[in-house]
């Protein structure tokens, strides 16, 4: 077996990579009896599935669109006798569990439906030959997994998915999958750290893998010209008059790493800039910045959570249009393309691990808005869940740690911080995630309204604080506006007072709103009260000098569990789920391009 390697898959002339995306065979196995009636072997009675893509709304009934439970994914693939040595077959993400088969072998298991993980099927697969894929997969939740939730059961036995979150427990093969050949003792791994240097830049780098072959690495400029190499499997280049990457002026490098004698080559684009924290500012190349832009999920219309480029694409050109620089990944890892467009473009990424949930309620985003309260880290499911917890931190950093989007880490969305279980929980994550990345970037995460300056137990293990605040929807919104300024200041006054000399960014505010509506004097949910509750918002941003950012919540409308809180989906965005803007749009874009791009002095 070969270690599991994070890198992305690449082909050349001593790898290959082949899609295996398209359209798969899918089963329900809602009494989970596949494993003993041999679906490991293949489905006695699939229906077609589209791959990549989540399950749900490509049904027309409840039963389906809603369903809970094991469900069974299969396909084939030719494994051509040149293929390099060992052969795995990568997924992306399968949410939110699965168990991997080829030719009826079990060469995987995975736990957590956002991060990739590899099958070896190098002894299990025939060259020359048709190979078969059969993936299980489970979407239930516990208060162990991550996401945090739990299932209902309904009078006819059917499960019903009842999340601790708000946003629709999408399922199934959500990224793309990746049959790679790697020579045997491929390079498995590489991680850089930046250092300036004058006008130059010292790349400190590692590699891992290649057996005993001698290690080379090189970078290469935008035009292909090499600008810097040497060898070893740790050590530093020195790229003169180095070109930096610049939030929205991105300039990415090439860097090249070698084992032996074309033996194996892993190449990949890095951008050169550092990250730091000093005061309250929040530094990229030494320069302060104001983060601009979103809280995102990955979520649209007919394929749900699944990945498309060309959902990606039409995401960055509207967020580029209204002037933004930044993006939170709530509330779990994004596709890793997601992160190459980032790289591309410039823009800056508050990378999120699903630790979302955390807080004894289906409805805890609003509970928490309306001050009620609920403990969560007392409970036996702890040790368990502080173990995914911590493996998932783990995996994202793995995955992310070299990408120059990448300038934070958020360990947690809206949990339960204000116990002395709370506490212990959260320090133990923090000490574990301090020692995984090579950059060592800030660690934050984002906190609800009870995590408030008097009661909060955790906001010090942060390097800068992330505020999820609706003061105007959830506290005293529509007419009731001006308390709700009141009680905003209010708890910034205390924030001021601790005198933390920390950023802090607002993760989160925002207001549902429905496209369709407009109201003059506004009311709640019309276009025209989004824009006075901004108009609001922004004063009170404003008129702290430790606020270095603000992301909205959301980018676009998406969809939620029903329920009388949301009209099919929270329609927070500023886009609508078809990414046409709504009026808030423009203020933003208004806002946002006359900001300054540095921070607020
Ligand atoms: C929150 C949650 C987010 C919800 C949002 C809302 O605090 O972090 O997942 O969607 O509030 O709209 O209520």
């Amino acid at each position: 077996m070969s270690t599991p390697s994070p890198l992305y898959p690449i082909q050349n002339e001593s790898r290959a990579a082949l899609t295996l995306d398209g359209l798969w065979r899918f089963q329900f196995d809602p009494r989970a009896e596949g494993e003993a009636a041999g679906w490991p072997a293949g489905l006695p009675a699939p229906i077609s599935m589209p791959v990549p893509a989540s399950f749900s709304d490509f049904f027309t009934t409840h039963a389906e669109r809603d369903y809970v439970g094991d469900f069974w994914y299969e396909t084939g693939f030719f494994l051509p006798e040149t293929f390099p040595e060992t052969v795995c077959v990568r997924f992306g993400s399968v949410t939110h569990r699965a168990v991997v088969y080829c030719n009826g072998v079990e060469v995987a298991r995975h736990e957590g439906g956002f991060l990739p993980f590899t099958a070896d099927v190098t002894a299990a697969a025939r060259r020359g030959a048709m190979n078969q894929l059969v993936v299980k997969v489970n979407n239930e939740l516990s208060e162990s997994t991550l996401p945090c939730g739990a299932q209902k059961e309904m009078p006819d036995g059917r499960k019903l998915s009842k999340p601790y979150f708000d946003f629709y427990n999408y399922a199934g093969i959500h990224r793309s999958v990746w049959l790679v050949g790697t020579p045997a003792q491929a390079i498995t791994d590489y991680s850089v750290r930046y250092e300036l240097d004058g006008a130059d830049a010292l790349v400190h780098y590692t590699v891992e893998g290649g057996g005993d072959r001698p290690v080379r690495v090189s970078l290469a400029d935008a035009e292909g010209n090499t600008v810097a190499q040497t060898e070893g499997r740790k050590g530093v280049l020195r790229v003169k008059d180095a070109h930096l990457w610049q939030v929205r002026s991105a300039y990415l490098y090439r860097i090249v790493l070698t084992a032996g004698d074309g033996y194996d080559r892993y190449e990949e684009k890095i951008g050169i800039r550092t990250v730091k924290i000093d005061g309250r500012r929040i530094l990229i190349n030494g320069q302060p910045v104001y983060l601009k832009g979103f809280g995102k999920h990955e979520d649209a219309d007919i394929i749900g959570r699944g990945f498309s480029w060309a959902v990606a694409k039409r995401d960055f050109e509207c967020m580029k249009w209204t002037g933004a620089n930044c993006f939170r990944t709530s509330h779990y890892p994004y596709a890793e393309e997601w992160y190459q467009m980032a790289d591309e473009e410039g823009f800056l990424i508050i990378d999120e691990v699903p630790a979302v949930g955390m807080m004894r309620s289906t409805h805890n985003f609003a509970a928490a808005g309306m001050g009620q309260y609920t403990y969560f880290f007392e409970t036996p499911t702890v040790p368990a869940l502080l173990a995914n917890h911590k493996q998932q931190v783990a995996e994202m950093m793995a995955r992310d740690k070299n990408h120059a989007s990448v300038i934070a880490w958020s360990l947690f969305n809206e949990p339960e911080t204000t116990s002395e279980y709370a506490r212990k929980y959260f320090s133990e994550v923090f000490a574990y995630a301090r020692t995984l990345d090579p950059q060592q970037r800030p660690l934050t995460g984002a906190f609800e309204k009870n995590s408030a300056p008097d009661k909060c137990r955790c906001y010090d293990l942060c390097d800068m604080i992330c505020l999820n605040r609706y003061y105007g929807w959830y506290i005293s919104g529509g007419p009731e506006i001006d308390e709700a300024e009141l009680k905003f200041r209010a708890e910034m006054d205390k924030w001021a007072a601790k005198k933390l000399d920390v950023p802090f960014v607002f993760t989160e505010f925002g207001t549902d709103t429905l496209a369709a509506e407009h109201k003059l004097p506004s009311v709640m949910w019309s276009q025209e009260y989004q824009n006075e509750y901004l108009a609001m918002n922004f004063k009170v941003f404003d008129s702290y000098d430790f606020v270095q950012g603000e992301l909205v919540w959301n980018f676009a409308d998406f969809q939620t569990t029903e329920g009388i809180m949301r009209v099919n989906g929270n329609k927070k965005g500023v886009f609508t789920r078809q990414r046409q803007p709504k009026d808030a749009a423009f203020t933003f874009k208004r806002r946002w391009e006359a900001l300054p791009e540095g921070c607020k002095e």
